[in-house]
């Protein structure tokens, strides 16, 4: 015999009183996170979940603007016409990568303008390891190396990032990022097959980048306020120390093949969790720099803040070039008109 419900029978069994109802546009939006699938630019979205986007959206298309600039440094004085060609690519790679990315963000209703004014009045954030100087023309090998290479640990699993533009923007920038660690491991390699300076130009080099690479992670878990809602979302697929692990797994067989030492003499591999340990990182020093106060920080920002003041004509340019392109149009469809009518 089948008991009659009672007047409360539903809301017991079925859904737990404490939670609230949800609209028809957010279980579907649920629905799509929880299946795996894309949430598109005109799909309803939580507001909390658009924000969280933008802000790291708008972070990384930064990173990849500034990132231009430790490397530029270099492309006068490249050590051969061919370093000079490959280096102007990868630059010019990452000024695409931004484009792409502050496209992506666009589609989540902010202007391309208001992110810029953020970045150059410098309130907007940016990756803390392009605050760093690139001295000797060993760095363009350990960019290559280190920094796409954590970049790429990072990346990857934003491919799968629940938002699909994110998602798609960062498939295309994650096999120019492949191409881009795996020259300045070459440029490594090279130098380390070289003299003894070239050796030592190297190791000096990679001592100063693995640190401040392994920082581009983020702060370690239990110090990380966006994690848990934007693995919850989907947006990260990993936690910060999760990805951090899997670089330094990446590193170590690779450091061996080119012959260079990471400089933290606590790494040693653990048999219990078949990882590596890894040492103290510096966290005060990460902070330091996200506070604006790392060695480059001032000059970055100035260097963008000139380079967008100096690009101001042609920004005009092409504002009074498309108005008139658009007069242009508008005229002719109007005698077009005109024809078909007569
Ligand atoms: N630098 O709660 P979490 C590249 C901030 S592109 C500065 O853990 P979340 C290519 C974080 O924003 C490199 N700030 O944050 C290239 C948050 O502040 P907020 C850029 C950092 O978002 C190569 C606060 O700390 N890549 O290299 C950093 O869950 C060569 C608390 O942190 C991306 O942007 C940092 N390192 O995780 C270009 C990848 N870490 O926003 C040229 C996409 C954390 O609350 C040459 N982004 N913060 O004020 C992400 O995957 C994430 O946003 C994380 C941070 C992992 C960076």
């Amino acid at each position: 015999m089948t008991i009659p419900a009672g007047p409360y029978a539903a809301s017991t069994q079925s859904a737990p009183v404490t939670e609230p109802e949800l609209s028809p546009e957010e279980q579907q939006f649920n629905d799509l996170i929880a299946a795996d699938s894309r949430i598109e630019p005109r799909d309803w979205m939580p507001e909390a979940y658009r924000k969280s986007l933008v802000r790291q959206i708008s972070q990384h298309a930064h990173s990849e603007i500034i990132g231009m600039q430790p490397e530029s440094n270099w492309i006068t004085r490249a050590p051969s016409l061919k370093r000079k060609a490959i280096l102007i690519a990868k630059v010019q790679d990452e000024a695409g990568h931004g484009l792409y990315l502050y496209s992506a963000a666009q589609t989540l209703g902010t202007s391309r303008d208001d992110m810029t004014d953020a970045l150059i009045a410098g309130k907007a954030r940016y990756s803390s390891i392009f605050n760093y100087p690139t001295p000797t023309w060993a760095d363009m090998g350990s960019i290559g190396w280190l920094v796409d290479g954590a970049a790429i640990c990072n990346q990857v699993p934003l491919c799968r990032a629940s938002y699909g533009p994110y998602g798609r923007a960062m498939v295309r920038i994650c096999k120019e990022e492949s191409f881009h660690q795996r020259q300045g491991f070459e440029i490594l390699l090279e130098l380390m097959q070289g003299t003894e300076a070239q050796r030592q130009m190297a190791q000096e080099s990679v001592n100063r980048w693995y640190w401040p690479a392994l920082m581009m992670f983020g702060p370690p878990d239990d110090d990380s306020p966006n994690s848990a809602q934007s693995m919850k979302w989907k947006i990260k697929r990993h936690s910060n120390d999760e990805l951090r692990q899997r670089f330094v797994n990446m590193l170590v067989p690779q450091a061996a093949v080119l012959g260079v030492t990471l400089p933290d003499p606590d790494l040693r591999w653990n048999d219990e969790t078949q990882m590596y340990d890894l040492g103290e990182i510096d966290w005060t020093e990460f902070h330091e720099v996200l506070a604006g106060r790392g060695p480059a920080n001032a000059q970055r920002l100035q260097r963008r803040r000139d380079a967008h003041d100096e690009g101001r004509w042609v920004r005009e340019a092409a504002a009074a070039y498309a108005v008139k392109i658009a007069a242009r149009k508008k005229n002719a469809s109007a005698a077009d008109s005109k024809d078909l009518a007569s």
